[in-house]
């Protein structure tokens, strides 16, 4: 059995890095000041009743309850910033999170529910419609902001109010007499309870979310029979006619082959499959995520690592569409892919998987939020035609609070420790502390990735190790160098990590990957790429916006013979590196794609036309 790989606590990791820092703090000193605002229905247009809702659940103000049936996780995901933030020292928005923390609490029915779209306008309907309800996707939010909440703060009160909840949710769902052999519509309490279970240590919650996993997709579907029994209560009418792959409940997870329906909650099934594989050595889950994840990574997804080809319900279509304009590419979705692929290295031990998980991140994710922090993509072309911009809340605003709640946790995916080794998946600046076998271990990262391949890394331990270090090496790296306190190293690799096994404390570990500018052309069963390459350094897929390229937008076209310049712009974007192309007497100006959309509103796209 492999050994178990473990991702250092959050509160260890200090990230310095100009680039991830600059995000993180962004979420600290704009997007949850303004989001809190927004969820108190103080922001012009961008009204939410969120918290009004909770008042009104809880008995203390008197109204109606407005939003959407899953806006109770709009102040979830809020609380998981606020904990995540205060991990990094950020702390001023404590006060108010404890003051809606009892406001949630008062919402709370004596038997630990806690929903105020069913509490308010249909108590009767509790359960009666997993369907459309969202009600366990709500318990998980609140379940993942509760565990934060108390890994950052110590503080009990939301863990107590979300394990009441997940209590009754344990006595409720299951095979056994009296309880329902029913499954979420939108997965998310799957992975919430094993986050429940790592930090309480009980056994009911990983019972459940295997359950939750176990009993989808049998034989006759519980979400159809709910919505084709005559009293069922409609919530969302493009939902008529279910197709149960919509919610990947077509099949049994274990049997998938390839990855269906709505992407968000595509993602939280496999993440969650993910866990509960490596957790308990289940090999046919094990394989059954792997499936999955070769069809989504290798067929049905973006360059950018967008996925959900369909805007119509969200959703996946078929392998090799990959509409350029008209699709999804949600922000939630790409955050999502992160989390699965990130729980896949650490069950398989192969960077391979960390080549997605920085794909979604450096491009769409990164993308899902303005410069300024103060605007958010829910969906995310690779091409447009000047109408398609960022908007600073949505009716329906799972993206906003899904990135201010994890661009303060990308310090998780940095790092792993396990028996053997150290390894380093993300080239983030960062120090990191971490206590590996009772000894005390300080990791630090300098580098000014993804702009430059340069990473200085040192390891810093009180006593010997013992274990290996094992540094990854990203599939866009052709040629790299690797030197120990200055003397180059011929390390072996192994599942896409180098593997150093002799250094000592204190020495200096120096990994310098060229980053030349790549030509890259799509499947050739992509149909919408025929004819097309796009340009891509390191991590970052590049794209060319009408702003700087106003004249002939529509005719500009790469060669083989394109020359590049790569050049230094610490004052475009919030500092960035744009390519300039020459291409048969044409330049083409290309900024990274996470920058697009931050200027003058213009036309843009990421593969270009290729004249052979
Ligand atoms: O249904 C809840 C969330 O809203 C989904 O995850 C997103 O795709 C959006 O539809
Ligand atoms: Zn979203």
């Amino acid at each position: 059995m492999a050994s178990k790989i473990t991702i250092p606590d959050l509160k260890k990791i200090r990230v310095t890095d100009p680039l991830f820092s600059h995000y993180a703090g962004m979420v600290a000193k704009k997007m949850i000041p303004v989001q809190w605002e927004i969820l108190n229905g103080k922001q012009g247009q961008s009204r939410c009743f969120c918290i009004d809702n909770f008042r009104i659940a809880g008995g203390t103000l008197q109204g109606e309850h407005r939003g959407v049936v899953f806006g109770d996780t709009d102040a979830y995901k809020w609380l998981e910033a606020v904990a995540y933030c205060a991990n990094n020292g950020e702390t001023e928005y404590i006060p108010q999170a404890d003051e809606l923390i009892e406001i949630i609490g008062q919402a709370q029915q004596p038997d630990g529910y806690l929903n105020t779209y069913f509490t308010v306008c249909h108590p009767e309907l509790r359960w009666k419609n997993l369907t459309e309800g969202h009600e366990l996707y709500s318990a998980g939010h609140l379940i993942e902001a509760a565990v934060a909440y108390y890994n950052a703060t110590g503080k009990r009160r939301l863990l107590d109010i979300a394990a009441k909840f997940a209590d009754l949710i344990c006595q409720t769902f299951g095979d056994g007499e009296g309880q329902l052999p029913g499954y979420p519509g939108h997965q998310e309490i799957e992975l919430a309870l094993v986050k429940l279970w790592r930090v309480t240590g009980e056994e009911r919650y990983l019972k459940t979310a295997r359950f939750f996993i176990d009993c989808r997709g049998r034989t006759p579907n519980y979400l159809l029979r709910e919505m084709n029994d005559p009293n069922h209560k409609v919530i969302f009418p493009e939902l008529r006619n279910y197709d149960p792959s919509y919610s990947q409940s077509h099949v049994r997870p274990v049997e998938q082959k390839t990855m269906e329906g709505h992407a968000v909650r595509a993602m939280y099934q496999c993440s969650a499959m993910a866990d509960l594989a490596d957790i308990q050595q289940d090999e046919a889950l094990r394989n059954a995520c792997q499936t999955l994840w070769d069809n989504v990574t290798k067929r049905r997804m973006y360059i950018t690592g967008g996925i959900g080809s369909s805007g119509l319900l969200e959703r996946f279509t078929v392998d090799y569409d990959l509409p350029n304009d008209r699709m999804y590419c949600e922000s939630c979705a790409s955050i999502g892919l992160m989390m699965f692929g990130q729980r896949m290295a650490a069950m398989f031990h192969d960077a391979s998987y960390y080549e997605t998980v920085e794909r979604a991140l450096c491009n769409t994710v990164l993308g899902g939020v303005s410069a300024a922090g103060d605007r958010y993509f829910y969906v995310n072309p690779l091409e447009s035609n000047g109408d398609h911009h960022r908007q600073a809340w949505y009716g329906c605003a799972c993206c906003p609070s899904q990135i201010s709640r994890f661009l303060p946790s990308i310090g998780n995916y940095i790092y792993g420790t396990s028996d053997k080794a150290l390894w380093v998946n993300l080239f983030i600046g960062n120090t990191t502390e971490v206590t590996i076998d009772g000894k005390k271990v300080v990791m630090k990262q300098e580098t000014d990735y993804p702009w430059d391949g340069l990473v200085k890394l040192t390891v810093t331990s009180e006593q010997p190790l013992g274990k290996e270090l094992r540094i990854r090496i990203p599939g866009w790296c052709k040629s790299y160098t690797l030197s120990v306190n200055g003397n180059k190293v011929d390390s072996t690799t192994d599942k896409g990590y180098t593997v150093i096994k002799e250094w000592k404390t204190g020495d200096l570990i120096v990994l310098n990957m060229d980053m030349p500018v790549e030509k890259v052309s799509a499947d050739p069963r992509v149909r919408q790429n025929t004819g097309k390459r796009a340009l891509q350094r390191g991590p970052l897929v590049y794209c060319l916006e009408e702003t700087d390229n106003a004249k002939d937008f529509a005719d500009l076209a790469l060669t083989p013979t394109s020359s590049f310049e790569v050049k230094d712009e610490p004052d475009n974007l919030g500092g960035i590196r744009s390519i300039k192309a020459i291409s048969n007497g044409q330049t083409l100006h290309f900024i990274p794609y996470y920058a697009w959309d931050n200027r003058k509103a213009g036309k843009m796209k990421v593969w270009i036309d290729y004249q052979e």
